[in-house]
């Protein structure tokens, strides 16, 4: 079976709200749940493409698996050959753009049909992109913490073999951010890193304020210091601070992503592949970032950014927020603080009695 013999033959979303790990509150709001939309692409030659787009709120259920039904007619009879259907697709919504619910809809189709490629060969994902199946650090991610509160949590994370934490901070005053990182430091020690994610709630003024305080704690990155769409402001902030600031998670495909790096905008670089443009666009975001010597580390997306940053030169941390994890057959394979892809494809196989159970 050559690729080229591969049809889509239907586009299919199901929407679920899967219960998170744990809390996930944020600068500028609290997850309740995980408001998934999984995507099936049949092809007339019976392999199924799998991947899911991550709603943050539940009020983008409907609409999304509205997107994703809209373009099922654009597709269907068409191969499976994910460069060329994202470049055809770029083309169709090039007076529209392709940002918002329209850009995470195509990078997950996106991702679907690299999936059908890799499936179709008996391949992992990695394998087909001409990578080794090899583990790639992993931070464990968590929303607003009390130390206190928290504290056995943080230690099972050490426990189990993670050397590096993210929290995410900038939801009260300058005094809570710094005792929380600060009793942070002291319960996991000099050793482990931390990063901090302030999720665009920051003035530049304040972030920078913020900052100076946080720097005595060795931190791994700050992230999203203020909104993500201020590539200015990140620069500002970053050029008051030696400690690098981290965000990419809300930039849409390549061309973003290389103007945040014409603005200087970051010292790294955290893509999400839901947002950069699935498969192909991460592809383009590691060679931009290779160029540009910006270590890349991942957003969420756990299953499929283990292949891709085993495919990235630049490769730094990925990051762990295991969301999909309810509904899988199989979890992602996430060892002693590392992540390694599973095949074949993106090795996602949903757990059909789970998703009737969590169905939206
Ligand atoms: C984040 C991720 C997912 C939901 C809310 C917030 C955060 C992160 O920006 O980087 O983990
Ligand atoms: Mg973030």
């Amino acid at each position: 079976m050559t690729d080229d013999s591969l049809t889509i033959r239907s586009l299919s979303g199901r929407a679920v709200k899967v219960p998170l790990g744990r809390p996930m509150k944020t600068a500028v709001g609290e997850l309740q749940g995980a408001p998934l939309v999984l995507i099936d692409i049949e092809t007339e030659e019976g392999v199924t493409g799998r991947a899911y787009i991550f709603a943050y709120t539940p009020l983008m259920l409907r609409p999304l698996v509205a997107v994703v039904e809209a373009l099922s007619p654009l597709l269907a009879g068409k191969a499976v050959a994910p460069v060329e259907r994202a470049r055809e697709i770029e083309g169709t919504f090039r007076l529209l753009g392709r940002q918002g619910l329209l850009g995470m809809a195509l990078s997950v189709i996106d991702m679907a049909l690299w999936d059908i490629l890799a499936r179709a060969k008996d391949l992992p994902l990695v394998g087909l992109l001409g990578g080794a199946v090899k583990p790639t650090p992993a931070y464990d991610s968590y929303g607003v913490i009390d130390p206190v509160r928290d504290r056995k949590d943080i230690e099972a994370t050490l426990d189990s073999g993670f050397r590096a934490l993210k929290i995410k901070i900038g939801d009260a005053g300058l005094e809570k951010d710094v005792a929380t990182v600060a009793a942070l430091r002291e319960m996991v020690g000099d050793d482990i890193r931390i990063m901090v994610d302030f999720n665009q709630s920051r003035t530049v003024p304040e972030a920078i304020r913020r900052i100076e305080r946080l720097a005595a704690f060795d931190l791994e990155w700050v992230e999203e210091p203020v909104p993500a769409e201020d590539l200015n402001g990140h620069a500002e902030v970053r050029a008051a601070t030696d400690v690098p600031i981290q965000t990419g998670e809300n930039w849409w495909f390549a061309q973003d992503m290389a103007k945040a790096i014409d603005a200087g905008a970051s010292d790294l670089a955290m893509p999400d592949v839901m947002k950069i443009g699935g498969v192909t666009g991460w592809l383009k975001a590691a060679a931009l970032a290779e160029a540009a010597s910006l270590p890349v580390s991942s957003h969420a997306f756990v299953e499929a950014s283990a292949h891709l940053l085993a495919v990235t030169p630049t490769a730094h941390w990925l990051e762990v927020l295991d969301k999909a994890r309810p509904i899988l057959q199989r979890p992602a394979l996430i060892e002693n603080g590392m992540v390694t892809p599973q095949g074949p494809g993106l090795g996602m196989e949903w757990d059909e009695a789970a998703v009737a159970r969590y169905a939206a």
